[in-house]
């Protein structure tokens, strides 16, 4: 079935309430921290409380014979075992001929630990309190070694790894460093700006949990942890950590908290819970408390930028060229290299026909925690550059932010990008249009002549971004020299009485995914929405799965389920027309009902279903009975949203407070299957990229290398009275290589807004004389910009 069919079935687009949330709202939801299993004990870790440090010797002794301890572990009792450390490094090669550093990531410390929160022992008690009093009790000595947490300085730091004697961790460049070069010296103007895109720390409502359980009489492990993709944790967990057979390790992500990139990795904590669950014979439950969330998760971000672009005598864009330094803080995590790399480089022609792009990509260690995916990974980062740096193009050439836009937009599709993608389809123009018509930015003057009255600043600033998601096509991320393929799997198992279950590998953790997955099949069988459950994230009942990351799972684990859809169409056709005593070739199937053109011949789709397992006069010869497909699926391409942001801000100039007065979003999503969902997705990305360009913060310090941001007293989230009404719209270039026509929502907001925010604070200081200004805008930081340039 075609995206243009597809697309009128009966509740596609229409705002399904979410069948999810009755049990979420009643306190029916089950996280792992609300299980509990028989003989269940507890972990806690004592982590590193220094940056660097030599571990000169480690006395467990107190801490085993405390009341209720089962046991103590470090580093050489796994190393005994023969534990391999954390995965790293594999999804990308560097491009310089020098290998990727890629050093060891131990489970437990063993001589060394690199950052704050760094695993040093665990130890595992009957109760909670009993584990957290014993963990007191493990003494630690320490010789403390310099450390340092900015890219900025790591080459001539004191060095994390022997691997890595300068921090450098890898080189990675992408386009034509001469031809780009050339652009530059016939350039009419070049435009040159400098960029950090600050270090988030991700902090899901739902801290990472993990149970480890044995089975002596299985010989089985069953790992429940709160992570996104549990057949990439299994995978992870047992091919390359634990050298387990895969079918001996179960792993269940039941209901999550919500993960945004930060749970897609094997952590250290999950290989040390299914490893001493079998050495006690004991299920062990640990739960992160906020402030280890804050020590330990992957944090995301963290870019130190130079930018440039040659342009000619109207402002058309001639050459793009960008260093980037990335930390990746102390140790390689598993996904960090593919982030400044292929996620974040490939998107810096955003949607400009830029014909030159060079980017070149320095990755680094520092004694901070590991930097990983967070929403969007890569894509913020390439957008709040690019758009950035748009807009200093427009004001050097006295351009008004969506002239600048306008004049270099992509205008046929499909389009080739120097940096390896290939946009299918859209329409910036029309995204650009329609922003301008909502956000009434014939208004603003107006407005800010209004602001200026009450002795406030007013400001409005453009974002226009594109972004690849539907991750990935295994093709072009092998291209780009990934060491892995990418695809999803969905698994339609059709009742006898005609209702249905799906098995998915994508897994929601907020995506409403068991409303928006119903909905697709419902419109498929011509059946009710209440007549399909989805099951996700159990590799005991899924077959397979990628997981849920890169806004994949509609476009990708949508289709795969669409597939298996086209295999029960074209079985259960062949039950109708035993049933109608027909030829195959002439039964229909439309709302759920199978005819034979020209006679008034049907059979339902609840017939069909019942025939299918409670065969009778059955064809057994020609036609197995059953009814239960399975697909796997792998996309051609990517799928590119883009959309038009436009932020408008008020600031005082006497205390620096930034407020967000309106914003207006108008996104491409190809066709949408949940209108309300979609909604939700982008309220969501625009509340934390909106967080990141006024307030969330990764602060280290740089001479101790301590977390100064380590709780919410000191690392600000956003909260609903920071955030404005949003306007939101959305156009539609139906996705050409999918059969649902769908591009991917969940990352948009987080990928388009923080650059529109910035740039409308620049807009506002701009006649104080403030020109640049990093993210976040915090009222302290804007104050101190404005005295700044006043001197
Ligand atoms: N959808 C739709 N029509 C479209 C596109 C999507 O109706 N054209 C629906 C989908 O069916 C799905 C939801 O919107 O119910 C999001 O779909 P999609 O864009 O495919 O994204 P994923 O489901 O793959 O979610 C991943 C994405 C990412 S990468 C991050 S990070 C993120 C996000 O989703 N993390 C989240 N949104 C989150 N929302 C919550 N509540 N919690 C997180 O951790």
């Amino acid at each position: 079935m075609g995206a243009s069919d597809f697309v009128n079935l009966p509740n596609i687009g229409t705002s399904v309430r979410r069948k999810e949330d009755y049990r979420f709202l009643t306190g029916g939801g089950q996280y792992t921290d609300d299980i509990t299993l028989a003989n269940q004990s507890y972990a806690v870790f004592v982590r590193s409380p220094h940056a660097h440090a030599n571990i000169n010797s480690i006395k467990i002794a107190a801490a085993k014979a405390a009341p209720g301890v089962l046991d103590v572990f470090v580093g050489e009792d796994v190393a005994a075992d023969k534990i391999n450390g954390l995965p790293c490094g594999w999804l990308i090669t560097s491009t310089d001929g020098n290998p990727m550093k890629e050093p060891p990531h131990p489970i437990l410390a063993q001589g060394k630990v690199r950052y704050v929160g760094d695993h040093v022992a665990m130890v595992v008690a009957e109760t909670l309190e009993q584990a957290k009093n014993a963990a007191e009790l493990v003494e630690v000595d320490y010789d403390v070694l310099s450390a340092v947490v900015r890219v900025t300085d790591a080459a001539k730091a004191t060095a994390l790894h022997d691997a890595a004697p300068d921090n450098h961790c890898y080189k990675w460049a992408i386009g034509d460093k001469a031809q780009v070069d050339a652009a530059f010296a016939n350039a009419a103007h070049v435009t040159k700006l400098d960029l950090t895109n600050n270090r988030l720390i991700p902090n899901a409502m739902e801290p990472r949990a993990v149970i480890g359980s044995y089975s002596r009489a299985t010989e089985e492990y069953v790992l429940y942890v709160s992570n996104q993709n549990p057949h990439v944790e299994r995978l992870l967990l047992t091919a390359f950590v634990m050298g387990l057979p895969e079918h001996k390790v179960r792993v269940i992500a039941p209901d999550v908290g919500g993960g945004f990139g930060s749970k897609i990795y094997l952590y250290a904590e999950d290989v040390c819970l299914t490893w001493a669950s079998k050495k006690l014979n004991r299920n062990i439950k640990w739960t992160a408390d906020r402030s280890e969330s804050f020590v330990s998760d992957a944090h995301g971000r963290d870019h130190s930028s130079h930018a440039e672009m040659a342009m000619d005598k109207d402002g058309k864009f001639l050459a793009l060229r960008v260093h980037t330094d990335a930390n990746m803080g102390a140790y390689l995590s598993t996904f960090a290299p593919a982030v400044p790399t292929i996620l974040y480089a490939t998107l810096l022609a955003g949607q400009y026909t830029t014909s030159q792009i060079y980017v070149e990509v320095d990755a680094w260690f520092t004694n901070t925690a590991p930097v990983d995916a967070y929403r969007g990974a890569g894509r913020p980062e390439a957008t709040y550059l690019l758009e950035r740096l748009v807009t200093r193009c427009g004001w050097e050439l006295g351009l008004a932010q969506d002239e600048i836009r306008r004049r270099n937009f992509v205008k046929d599709f499909p389009y080739q990008t120097p940096v390896a993608l290939q946009y299918d389809v859209g329409d910036f123009h029309a995204l650009l249009k329609r922003g301008n018509e909502l956000a009434e930015v014939a208004g603003f003057e107006q407005r800010k002549t209004a602001s200026a009255a009450k002795g406030l600043l007013r400001g409005m600033g453009y974002s226009c971004y594109i972004e690849a998601c539907g991750l990935a096509p295994s093709n072009i991320a092998g291209a780009l020299g990934a060491r892995a393929g990418l695809f999803e799997c969905g698994e339609v198992r059709v009742h006898p009485t005609g209702s249905v279950t799906v098995f998915t590998g994508s897994h929601s953790h907020g995506q409403g995914h068991e409303t928006t997955f119903a909905q697709v099949v419902a419109a498929r069988l011509g059946i009710s929405v209440d007549a399909v459950d989805i099951v996700h994230g159990d590799t005991g009942r899924v077959p397979f799965g990628m997981g849920t990351y890169g806004s994949r799972s509609l476009s990708v684990g949508g289709t795969a389920i669409m597939k298996a859809l086209d295999k029960i169409e074209t079985k259960a056709k062949k039950i109708a027309a035993h049933l109608m005593e027909a030829s195959d070739a002439d039964v229909e199937f439309a709302n759920g009902e199978f005819t034979i053109k020209g006679t008034d011949k049907k059979v339902t789709f609840g017939q069909v279903a019942l025939t299918a397992y409670v065969p009778h006069n059955y064809p057994l010869d020609k036609l197995e009975p059953g009814l239960n497909e399975t697909a796997f699926y792998d996309p051609t391409n990517f799928t590119f949203p883009s959309g038009t942001y436009i932020c408008e801000v008020e600031l005082d100039p006497a205390t620096g407070v930034v407020r967000v007065d309106r914003f207006t979003a108008v996104d491409d999503f190809g066709n949408i299957i949940n209108p309300m969902i979609v909604e939700g997705q982008v309220h969501g990305g625009l509340v934390q990229g909106i967080g990141q360009a006024l307030l969330e913060n990764c602060v280290y310090d740089p001479e101790s290398g301590q977390l100064l941001t380590g709780s919410f007293m000191d690392y600000a989230m956003p909260r609903a009275d920071d955030m404005p009404n949003f306007t939101l719209d959305t156009l539609c270039t139906p996705c050409s290589h999918n059969p649902l026509g769908a591009k991917g929502c969940g990352e948009a907001g987080a990928i388009g807004s923080p650059p529109a925010v910035i740039n409308a604070v620049l807009d506002a200081l701009k006649p104080l004389g403030v020109i640049d200004f990093d993210m976040p805008a915090s009222p302290s930081r804007v104050w101190e910009a404005i005295q700044s340039a006043k001197h």
